[in-house]
């Protein structure tokens, strides 16, 4: 690994000595190295924080295309002189003048630098810093929404078509190629119980009914950078999978992941539910930055997108569970199993909290 980090820095003309890297393991999808580099120049010595990213190309068959959307939409803000609650994430350019690099080995790797005095949350301990963080994600959607969202590559294929996910996992249960649906048997049957709720929100895209916008798509709290003393937001994370999509989506996925106490793949069920303070929080700081450019419909749909998003991914989680988890990096056996049932249970819950859900967003959307 070192060897590799030492040929990217000499492509992007970093300067210095490795005096420290180490993997963070906090996202499913790409490989990511925190490293530091230390440049002594004679006169002093500086140390200089690098994120370098491994980009999953199971996962992300054009990575030249997320690379390109991310390019897009950067220039697009600083064109625009857009006023933001934060900055995105912004890569550095090698000596071919492009955000990326593929390296000889088929590798594809990008680079930017280690936001100092930042942090991020994978479980959030206290509700008052949701409402920023709402209020960040919203305003993310508001500033890019007059983007030509038919100019954005599609980097994942019906990526949040609920629809054709759950007869996607249908076939897969179908095929068992690892002899698992045996241990999953009531797992799959949630599935079939819940289809037609899944899929109303795909059947309102399919008629028309709904914009297709330009989207985050994978509005996890852990995707924002926080200042560390003030939790103020200071930047967007993740962008690779922007891409025409619904607002409903963004505001579920999020709910999905910030208002749960509990982690992703925790295996105590008891501790995992929908906080309803934490949602009122996460609400009302993301109503009142994109709540204006909202169509009625799109307002009355916010809070399915939080079942809708959360029974989803749970059917992403089985699905790769029974297919041998080849798509979500796993650190246990059974991993995806557990990432599954959790967000099951978190999905029953939202859906018995359903109608209290949308009558507080219909509250908030009246005050703005
Ligand atoms: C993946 O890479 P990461 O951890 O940000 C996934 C999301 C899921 C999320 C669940 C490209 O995101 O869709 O919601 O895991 N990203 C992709 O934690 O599939
Ligand atoms: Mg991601």
């Amino acid at each position: 690994m070192e060897r590799k980090i030492q040929l990217l820095m000499n492509l992007y003309g970093i300067n210095g000595k490795v005096k420290e890297y180490r993997k963070i393991t906090n996202g499913h999808i790409n490989e990511t190295y925190y490293v530091l580099v230390e440049n002594n120049n004679g006169l002093s010595e500086t140390a200089n924080p690098y994120i370098f990213q491994k980009v999953n190309t199971y996962v992300f068959k054009n990575p030249a295309a997320v690379m390109n959307n991310i390019m897009m939409l950067d220039n697009f803000i600083k064109n625009n002189n857009k006023k933001s609650a934060c900055r995105i994430i912004n890569f550095l350019v090698n000596g071919d003048y492009k955000n990326y690099t593929v390296t000889d080995d088929g590798e594809f790797w990008r680079i930017c630098i280690f936001e100092e005095n930042t942090i991020t949350f994978e479980i959030v301990e206290n509700p008052a810093v949701l409402r920023s963080s709402g209020y960040a994600f919203g305003d993310f959607l508001n500033v890019i929404s007059d983007f030509p969202a038919d100019k954005l590559n599609i980097t994942i294929p019906d990526f949040h078509n609920t629809k054709k996910r759950l007869d996607n996992f249908f076939r897969i249960v179908e095929a068992d190629e690892n002899d698992r649906v045996k241990n999953v048997k009531d797992e799959i049957k949630i599935f079939e119980k819940y289809y037609d709720f899944c899929c109303k929100l795909t059947d309102m895209t399919d008629r028309g009914e709904l914009p297709l916008r330009p989207v985050h798509n994978d509005t996890k709290y852990n995707n924002i950078l926080l200042n560390k003393d003030t939790f103020e937001p200071v930047c967007v994370l993740d962008l690779d999978t922007i891409m025409p999509g619904l607002v409903a989506h963004d505001f579920g996925d999020a709910i999905r992941f910030a208002a749960n106490r509990a982690s992703e793949d925790e295996t105590d069920l008891s501790k995992v539910f929908l906080d309803f303070d934490y949602f009122k929080e996460f609400t009302r700081g993301f109503i009142s930055a994109v709540g204006k450019s909202m169509t009625e419909l799109e307002t009355e749909t916010l809070a399915l997108g939080a079942p809708t998003i959360t029974l989803e991914l749970a059917s992403r989680f089985l699905a790769d569970y029974i297919d041998g988890d080849k798509y979500f990096a796993v650190h246990r056996e059974g991993h995806n199993l557990d990432r599954a049932r959790c967000q099951m249970k978190l999905a029953e819950d939202m859906i018995e909290k359903l109608d209290v859900m949308r009558e507080f967003v219909r509250k908030c959307a009246e005050t703005i």
